[in-house]
């Protein structure tokens, strides 16, 4: 199998993860990298040892042709490099959020497809090893039907720190960080048929909110409630993890604090520890999500070199990013709304 050969737009905060898991997975190198501001360019590129850097994208990826372009820049950029990448033919990841708005995200959907490319949302928090763990009890029907379930988020950690653009914005936690968990209800219990929000801010430093309730009916017939905060100040700090809990109709499910699954099905109670690994160049708390980064790139090479469509493939993610818009629309009038009608 020929060695792929990947491009990388954006060398902020999160990328760096995104190279290290690229450095793990076999038959993968990151050939060229871009950046607009060039101290961040020059810092990966001595930190990974890449020697084409660029600070314009499509001056990139016209010398380069890349097998792929991983794009980690913010949502404002995401939809000229990928309609981009389309132009050139050049399959491309896209950081989560997918975009500011559905018709953008819409737009680049429509842009690869035409083009014949293939597009992944990085959306990888249902990559975690606890939350495909809670997928296995799922499938494997040991706890029957589902007829509710919660997906959690509650934590005080100071993500301004090293996202200083999450304090800016007119939005934030929905977008950010309850997309995730949204991702992560309909990985578990299906697509989802009406949404109802709430939010609200509590720290004053900030311009979004920073708290969200949302209550989702899923066509698979129950409801779900996925909520998150960061204003939540616990005797011990959870970020990042996501807490679950689900009854059915033979059992239960707990996803708990510490990596803790306890589940009770008709032949009794067993409680596993499904922490994620601490993978070499990672480090705690973040390991959780770190891992998820190396399992999602896994995945992308696999269906690009199978044909497959990735998991959370463009089209599958206007799904989840219908979510984001319908709970903001619903905060906002205090309407239950059909997320397909956004
Ligand atoms: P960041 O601001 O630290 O880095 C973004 C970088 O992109 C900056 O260095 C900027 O100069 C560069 N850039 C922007 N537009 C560009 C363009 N057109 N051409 C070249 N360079 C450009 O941001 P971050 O915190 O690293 O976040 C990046 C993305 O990753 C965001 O969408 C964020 O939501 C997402 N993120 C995802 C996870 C996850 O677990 N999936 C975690 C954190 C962040
Ligand atoms: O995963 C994310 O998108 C991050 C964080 C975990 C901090 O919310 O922005």
């Amino acid at each position: 199998m020929s060695e792929l050969r990947g491009a990388l737009v954006g060398c902020g905060f999160f990328a760096r993860n995104q190279m290290h898991a690229w450095e793990d997975i076999p038959g993968v190198s990151i050939v060229a990298i871009c950046d607009r501001d060039e101290a961040r360019l020059a810092e990966m590129g001595d930190a990974f040892g890449i020697a084409q850097r660029f600070t314009d994208a499509a001056a990139m990826l016209r010398e380069v042709q890349p097998d792929f372009v991983d794009i980690a820049t913010t949502a404002p950029s995401h939809r000229a490099l990928v309609e981009l990448a389309a132009s050139l033919r050049i399959p491309a990841i896209c950081q989560k959020p997918f975009a500011p708005t559905m018709d953008d995200a819409r737009a680049m959907v429509a842009a690869c497809e035409a083009a014949g490319v293939p597009l992944m949302i990085h959306e990888n928090f249902r990559w975690q090893s606890p939350i495909q763990a809670v997928r296995r009890v799922l499938s494997a029907g040991e706890i029957g039907a589902p007829f509710f379930g919660r997906v959690s988020f509650r934590s005080a950690y100071d993500v301004y720190a090293g996202q200083p653009y999450l304090a800016e914005g007119e939005r934030f936690i929905i977008e950010d960080l309850g997309i995730h968990a949204l991702d992560i209800a309909r990985f578990l219990f299906g697509d989802v048929s009406a949404i109802t929000a709430r939010t609200q801010r509590v720290n004053p430093r900030i311009r979004g909110e920073d708290v969200a309730t949302m209550l989702l009916d899923h066509e698979a017939g129950f409801s779900s409630v996925v909520d998150c905060s960061y204003a939540t100040k616990l005797e011990t700090e959870r970020f990042p993890q996501t807490l679950v809990e689900i009854d059915g109709a033979h059992g239960t499910l707990r996803l708990d604090e510490g990596y803790r699954l306890t589940v009770t099905a008709p032949g009794g109670t067993r409680v596993e520890d499904v922490s994620p690994p601490l993978l070499p160049w990672a480090s705690r708390p973040w390991h959780n999500i770190q891992e998820s980064v190396a399992l999602i790139q896994a995945h992308w090479v696999e269906t690009l070199r199978s044909g497959v469509e990735p998991d959370t493939s463009g089209r599958d993610n206007l799904k989840t990013f219908a979510l984001v818009e319908a709970a903001y629309r619903s905060a906002a009038s205090r309407l239950t709304l059909d997320p397909s009608e956004v």
